[in-house]
Parts: C-alpha cells; sequence; structure tokens
C-alpha cells in the first residue's frame, strides 16, 4: 500500500506508445529515457512493431486490442492516482486506440500531455493511416501541452512545405497558433546546413535549438528520446522551454554514442550523457 515511503519518490511518468522489439523506438526508448533522466516510467501499449529481416526491416504492425490499452491505462492511473500528471503519447496506430486515450486523458487531471505525433509507419494501410492522422489531429492534439513533430509532420500538421529554417519557425508558429500548444518541431538532418536546428514555440518565446550535425543520417530513436526526454524534464517540474533544452542535449549526447545494428539505421544510446567510467 501507498504513501509511507514517499521522501524520495521519483516522479511518475506514462508513455502510451507501440513497442518495437529490437528497442530502438517506441515504448522501449522511452522507458530508458525516463530512467535515464531519474522519473519512475510505466508503459501501456498501443501496438507491436516487428521489423522483418528478411523483408528489407519492412515494419510487421500488430495492434493491441484498443479494451486491453485501457486496462493498461486504468490499473497505471489506479496505481498512481495523485501522483502521475505526466505522460507522453507517441505511435497510436489505429483510431480506435486514440478513442480510448483521449478517454483516459479525460478521466482526470494532467499537467504535462507531450503529444509525439507519430503519422505514417510502414507497416499500415496508407488508408487506414490517413484516418488515424486525422483522429490524431482532431482528437489528441487539441488534448496535448506540447507537441514534438518532425520535419514531415510538421509539415502535415502545418500542410506547410518545410525546406529551411525560416520555414520550420513558420510551420511551428502555425501549427501553435492553431492548436494552442507548445511546439517544439524537429529539422534534424533534413534541412540542409552544418547544424541541426529544431525550433521552440510556445507562443511566447521562439528559440532555435541548434547544434553541430553528427553525420547526416538519421539514427532510429531520436525522436521517441527527445519526445520522453521533454517529458520526464517536465515531470520533474521544468518549463517546457527548459525540457527542450535538456532533451536536445540528451539525444545530441546519445547520438554521439550511436549504436551500430543491422536495421538500415544505428540507434541511438539513453546512456550518452553518463559520465564516463
Ligand atoms: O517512428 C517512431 C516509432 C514509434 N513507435 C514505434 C515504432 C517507431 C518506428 O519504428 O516502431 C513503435
Amino acid at each position: 500500500m501507498g504513501g509511507m515511503y514517499s521522501i524520495h519518490s521519483p516522479a511518475v511518468t506514462l508513455t502510451i506508445a507501440g513497442s518495437e522489439a529490437t528497442g530502438g523506438a517506441g515504448a522501449q526508448a522511452d522507458l530508458r529515457t525516463f530512467q535515464e533522466l531519474g522519473t519512475y516510467g510505466t508503459a501501456a501499449l498501443t501496438c507491436i512493431v516487428a521489423y522483418d529481416p528478411t523483408d528489407d526491416w519492412n515494419h510487421r504492425f500488430t495492434r493491441i486490442d484498443p479494451t486491453v490499452l485501457a486496462h493498461q491505462l486504468e490499473a497505471i492511473q489506479a496505481n498512481f492516482s495523485g501522483q502521475l500528471d505526466t505522460v507522453k503519447l507517441g505511435m497510436m496506430g489505429s483510431v480506435d486506440t486514440i478513442d480510448v486515450v483521449a478517454n483516459a486523458l479525460q478521466s482526470q487531471q494532467w499537467k504535462n500531455v507531450v503529444l509525439d505525433p507519430v503519422l505514417i509507419c510502414k507497416g499500415q494501410e496508407p488508408g487506414a493511416a490517413q484516418d488515424t492522422d486525422e483522429a490524431l489531429k482532431a482528437k489528441l492534439l487539441p488534448l496535448a501541452t506540447v507537441t514534438t513533430p518532425n520535419h514531415f509532420e510538421a509539415e502535415q500538421l502545418s500542410g506547410m512545405t518545410i525546406s529551411n529554417l525560416a520555414d520550420l519557425k513558420d510551420a511551428a508558429r502555425k501549427i501553435h497558433d492553431e492548436s494552442g500548444v507548445a511546439v517544439l518541431a524537429k529539422g534534424g538532418v533534413r534541412l540542409d546546413g552544418p547544424e541541426a536546428v529544431d525550433v521552440f514555440y510556445d507562443g511566447e518565446n521562439l528559440e532555435v535549438l541548434g547544434v553541430a550535425k553528427i553525420g547526416n543520417h538519421a539514427v532510429s530513436g531520436a525522436g521517441c528520446s527527445l519526445a520522453a526526454a521533454v517529458t520526464a524534464e517536465l515531470a520533474k517540474g521544468r518549463t517546457p522551454l527548459q525540457a527542450a533544452e535538456r532533451a536536445k542535449d540528451f539525444v545530441t549526447a546519445g547520438i554521439g554514442q550511436r549504436i551500430s545494428a543491422a536495421t538500415p539505421y544505428d540507434v541511438m544510446w539513453q546512456g550518452g550523457l553518463r559520465k564516463k567510467a
């Protein structure tokens, strides 16, 4: 039973995300990030992605029955009632899933709802993905406090083409103005130039977060880990801008210590900020 040993309780964090079995992305990356940044991570799974090494590492996608997702959320919310106020939303995978998540968001008060708007994932029917994207924009974005679109997702959410930093700023402004949500829009390696540039905009501050690129290839896990790091930092009481800055450092260090793998992308390591032994 709870309550007696809570002097040094870490902040509780929740990810509602897919499993990516190799551990590079999804709930596995989120939980590693939550732990690394000193929070107590919990996870409710929306779907299971298993890459196919015999078919170009295509994504084999299995959704979790929405009732089973609802049960996971019920268990987590009841277990940490009064302590859990920060959640990250990752890959949803279906409209039914989004409905269950929207219900959970409305069933209690949240301080921080970080929406990583994972849109198209290979292995899904394009038609189904379209529905999912629309439901995500209509039902989850309005309930979020921070959203972390990558280049492609920022184009989809803003309806703009993003070719350079000025476009990325405009897109971040537009997404914020339409949703009221703080936006951390990620240029990453997709925009030309020597720096990996992200833009933060919350209606007051427009900040460009740039660091020298580490190579020109995308690294798997960076997007999930960035949003999870923002989530953990918010749970510990940082402001969204502080959380974004800290998350960028976390991911940059992790990309610097990437792990090579047989998949087309290397994978970042969430322990990158640790002091070397
Ligand atoms: O793109 C990020 C992502 C998120 N969640 C899951 C994934 C992936 C990419 O593979 O599999 C479960």
